[in-house]
């Protein structure tokens, strides 16, 4: 990672060497933590934060699960996030708020800690590398399944959520593919370890429903209201493994992942006939983040003071 100028921390823009933390910090041995991931793109008008404002509810939602009060309104955080950017040399760069149990008791209850915020921003590229935007990665079926509601809230982006994330992750690398699927514990597809996935059958367009116990992605989102305007037949469905491996097309969404194709998945290999629904959908999301698709606009934050 190339070091950027700031990071925002309680408040203050402070010196990327100096954004410093205890080893004691509560956050760290508990999983305690509550994080988003933003992007920032470059467009005709300067860079802009995509989707910021539900980026944010995102964050506010996952920390009042975790009954961690934060300190800071919606707004506030939203102004830090774009001064931060705005502070920081990168004309396109990924943003990253944590909310996290602070240093100073070392109990299991984190009620008794302070809560600090602190917002990085660094420069992150296509997060499954090239392929997943020109001839597609390389998936796999987890043996890890996907953490369930009943275990963890599901829908807060919290740090203890990732350690099933990372176990699924290396099983793949390992493995010699580029990523994972994670199935539910009713055996559903539920998503990637860090992306919602989408797959395409008989031109119908589907994904799992929040109820499958995935993230609630906001590039799932975008994908969804793109469907809406293209005219794509869309449906929320639970998918086996096999309706998957039988898929004429199948991509991830995410913040850090875009929309990564999928050409394989344990060695059967999808959209063989090519991708049109996936290349129409990565055209438009890279047209709407980049501020060239107007009706999208909305979307956009500009960082300009
Ligand atoms: N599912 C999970 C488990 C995720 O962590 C993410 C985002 C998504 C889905 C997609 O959500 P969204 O479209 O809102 O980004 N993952 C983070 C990201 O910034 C972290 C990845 C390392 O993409």
């Amino acid at each position: 990672m190339e070091a950027q100028k700031k990071i925002w921390m309680d408040g203050k823009l402070v010196d990327w060497d100096d954004a410093k933390i205890h080893v004691l910090t509560h956050g760290l041995h508990y999983g305690m933590a509550v994080f988003e991931g933003i992007r920032a793109f470059s467009t005709p008008e300067g860079t802009a934060i995509f989707r910021l404002d539900e980026h944010i509810e995102r964050f506010l939602n996952s920390a009042m699960i975790y009954r961690m009060d934060l300190g800071y309104s919606g707004k506030e955080l939203a102004d830090a996030c774009v001064e931060l950017v705005r502070n920081n040399p990168a004309k396109e760069c990924y943003i990253r708020p944590i909310a996290y149990t602070s240093y100073g008791e070392m109990g299991l209850n984190p009620l008794k800690s302070k809560i600090s915020v602190a917002i990085a921003s660094w420069v992150w590229g296509a997060y499954l590398g090239a392929d997943s935007t020109g001839r597609g990665v390389r998936a796999t079926i987890s043996s890890w399944v996907r953490i369930d509601s009943r275990t963890m809230p599901v829908q807060a982006k919290c740090a203890a959520n990732y350690a099933n994330s990372a176990l699924a992750k290396m099983e793949a690398l390992s493995g010699g593919y580029d990523e994972a699927i994670l199935l539910n514990p009713q055996g559903m597809v539920a998503e990637g370890p860090g992306e919602n996935i989408f797959r395409v059958k008989d031109k119908v367009l589907s994904t799992p429903p929040a109820s499958s116990g995935i993230l609630r992605g906001i590039t799932r989102d975008t994908v969804i209201q793109f469907a809406r305007d293209l005219r794509i037949m869309f449906r929320r469905n639970d998918a086996t493994k096999e309706e998957l491996y039988t898929s004429d097309e199948v991509f991830f969404s995410g913040t850090a992942a875009g929309i990564a194709k999928v050409r394989e998945i344990d060695g059967r290999r999808i959209g063989y006939n090519g991708t049109p629904i996936t290349d129409k959908i990565a055209k438009l999301y890279d047209q709407t983040v980049h501020g060239k698709a107007k009706r999208y606009s909305k979307w956009l934050t500009p960082v300009k003071p």
